[in-house]
């Protein structure tokens, strides 16, 4: 199969070559697509040089799969000229995911809203992707009706701006890229992208909407609060979840057990927990802190890390595409 990764220099982009190759995606033929300034560059895949094309030639070799990691602009611009030659686009940008023509996909979750008909298909934001895949199975059980959730997000979420950034000035460096307005090291930042009309910033409005579309239920209330930590290994999310219906926390805990990629961490006599340091180069979600929140009835609390560049983006992008190759939807 020829697989396009748009954006191939990136973080994101990097590590979706990892994980194709790890996975042993069925690649006959990579075509890793850059900016202009990064044409003629090399990349490694499984042992092999590869030179960055440039988009133009990418469509001319007409993919069959192209995932695309190279912002929302880039995509608004050019998915839809992939799609055009048949190309199914993966897409980690914003720019589709509220569209309703457009899927928006966990695979643990929905995936089976795809059709062969789907050009282009949104992949989610990754602080949405970890929340949803430990709560669907909650929501299917006792039915959601408010998340309240705080963030705690990881540098890489920005890109490799913000690790300079970090690491510049937790090494004291002399010069490095400012990628936020305020120094991260030593610091919590409680903005993550720009701010909205109704005061919330757009990380967490995503949150907000996303979850709705890919559980699809438009009646589940979230309020999110997302801040930006000084860490490098993934995201982690406090989460107070409250339901329609009555829950027994074992039977939460067996439920979340048994859910497609969650892995619960939560043995507290032991201080087990899930960190972002453990979940560093994981594919799954960890759970744990799973309590009452003795404060109203039916309603939950718990502790939610994930590696945000693997299953916030490249592994979630890649379960896409092999689920639309196992259901011959390419
Ligand atoms: C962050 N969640 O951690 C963002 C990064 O909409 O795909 C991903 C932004 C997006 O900063």
């Amino acid at each position: 199969m020829k697989v396009a990764v748009v954006g191939a220099t990136g973080l994101v982009g990097t590590k979706i070559l990892e994980v194709l190759a790890e996975r042993n995606f069925p690649v006959t033929e990579l075509i890793p697509v850059a900016s202009e300034k990064s044409v003629g560059k090399e990349i490694n895949f499984k042992g092999q040089k590869y030179k960055v094309v440039s988009m133009q030639d990418a469509i001319a070799a007409k993919p069959t799969i192209a995932l695309f990691s190279a912002g929302g602009g880039t995509s608004t611009e050019w998915a839809p000229q992939f799609a055009a030659v048949g190309t199914t686009v993966i897409d980690n940008s914003s720019a589709w995911r509220m569209d309703p023509t457009k899927p928006l996909v966990v695979p643990e979750i929905n995936a089976d809203v795809l059709t062969t008909n789907d050009k282009i298909i949104a992949n989610p934001n990754c602080s949405t992707i970890q929340m949803v895949v430990a709560l669907n199975p909650l929501h299917q059980k006792y039915k959601i009706k408010r998340i309240v959730v705080s963030t705690y997000q990881s540098v890489t979420g920005t890109g490799a701006k913000a690790v300079e950034q970090l690491m510049g000035e937790r090494n004291k460096n002399t010069e490095y890229p400012m990628a936020y307005k305020y120094p991260i090291d030593l610091n919590v930042i409680p903005q993550i992208d720009v701010f909205t009309e109704n005061g919330y910033t757009k990380e967490e409005m995503k949150m907000v909407n996303e979850t709705k579309k890919i559980m699809r239920d438009d009646n589940i209330k979230v309020t999110a609060t997302t801040v930006r930590i000084p860490v490098m290994g993934g995201h982690s999310e406090s989460v107070n979840v409250e339901f329609e219906n009555e829950f027994d926390l074992q039977e939460v805990r067996s439920l979340l057990e048994s859910a497609p990629g969650v892995v619960v961490e939560d043995d507290i006599a032991n201080q087990i927990y899930p960190m972002p340091l453990n979940a560093h180069e994981k594919d799954e979600v960890f759970v744990g802190r799973i309590r009452r929140d003795d404060t109203q009835p039916k309603t939950l609390n718990m502790w939610i890390v994930s590696d945000n560049l693997r299953k916030g983006a490249a592994t979630n992008a890649v379960q896409i595409a092999e689920y639309l190759i196992s259901n011959n939807l390419v």
